[in-house]
């Protein structure tokens, strides 16, 4: 944690883009406007357990006012906040089947396309568990002056300029990425604004936990096993057998996988060819912040970010974390040559 002076998120970020004397400010604000909307989701979030008092989706609470699910306030706020920021031509998210461009003239000539998951892990908010928004930012590649297209959303997670995520836990917090470094800002709520709290984050390049859904080791692969049982062998020298840790919430698995070490591994199955989770609003930006921050992300059979997507809401199997434990697994998985 940095002592002394409190830094805000916004002077962090003004104080980095001026080491480029060709950035326009652009990005910072963008960031900005994603940590507005983070902010606005969090007060939400923080008031999931009351929603039999006051009432779930589709229900009216004591005022008389609509009550939305969360995930779909969360959406809303950010699609709203981001049309409104002067400086997104689009978005697509994982609520939404395609990609929104927003046609008024400030973004027309906007150069940033955002792409979230407005709420991932959202199944935890009912049992309290820490859930998040992942975002993932990329310069577009369609004219300037005119509706972003598909094609900026289509793009491979090597071309990312930020990206990042709020988790919503104990306390609340925004981690984002750029090329050069990755930040933890915690919410500081008496004031309201994201405060430097964990500067230049680096994942451990050796880990002792090892997190996935192990109920599924029935699915899984001949070399998946393998590593399984190597994860769980005794070997003093090693400090195995390793810890198992699975909330079941890739933002709040992938927090800890940054500051503890280890890895998380979402793979492919006998019935998932391409495992679960979602390549650009999910895989991408997770892969992005962990190799910024020294570690490595692999789909078992290349590194994530160099998937070409093809479609907005493909899955691919993810290996993530700890630089040396998913090259192990990626050895074992190599050995054995089953996943796809
Ligand atoms: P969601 O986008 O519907 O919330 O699903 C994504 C979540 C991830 O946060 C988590 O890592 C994974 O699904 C858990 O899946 P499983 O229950 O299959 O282990
Ligand atoms: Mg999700």
């Amino acid at each position: 944690m940095s002592q002394g002076k409190l830094i805000t998120m916004d002077e962090f970020t003004i104080q980095e883009t001026r080491k480029f004397p060709q950035a326009t400010g652009e990005l910072s604000a963008l960031l900005r406007d994603i940590g507005l909307a983070g902010k606005i989701v969090n007060k939400q979030v923080r008031k999931a357990g009351l929603v039999d008092i006051l009432g779930a989706h589709g229900a009216t609470n004591v005022q008389g006012e609509e009550q939305m699910k969360l995930d779909v306030f969360a959406n809303e706020t950010l699609i709203n906040i981001l049309k409104n920021s002067n400086d997104c031509a689009g978005i697509a998210s994982e609520e939404n089947d395609n990609h929104v461009c927003y046609e008024d003239t400030f973004s027309a000539n906007s150069k940033y396309v955002v792409l979230f998951d407005p709420l991932d892990g959202s199944s935890n908010i009912d049992v309290n568990a820490p859930i998040g928004t992942i975002f993932a930012i990329y310069r577009r590649v369609s004219e300037m002056g005119k509706p972003c297209t598909e094609a900026d959303f289509l793009q491979p997670g090597n071309r990312l300029m930020a990206a990042g995520y709020i988790i919503y836990g104990s306390s609340t917090m925004m981690v984002y990425a750029t090329r050069i470094s990755v930040n933890g800002f915690t919410l500081e709520p008496s004031i309201g604004e994201f405060c430097l709290s964990h500067p230049n984050m680096k994942v451990p390049e050796n880990g002792k936990i090892y997190s996935l859904n192990q109920g599924n080791t029935i699915k899984y692969s001949e070399g998946m096993v393998a590593y399984l049982n190597y994860c769980m062998e005794s070997n003093k020298e090693e400090n195995r057998p390793y810890s198992h840790r699975y909330i079941g919430s890739m933002v709040a698995d992938m927090h800890r996988t940054l500051i503890k070490g280890g890895i998380f591994i979402y793979p492919a199955d006998k019935s998932n060819k391409n495992g679960k989770l979602r390549l650009q609003y999910e895989c991408n930006p997770m892969a992005f912040i962990v190799e910024a921050a020294g570690g490595k992300a692999s789909t078992g059979y290349g590194n994530v970010l160099d998937v070409q997507p093809t479609e907005l809401h493909q899955r691919v199997p993810i290996f993530i974390g700890s630089k040396n434990m998913v090259n192990k697994v990626l050895e074992y998985i190599k050995e054995k040559e089953t996943v796809a």
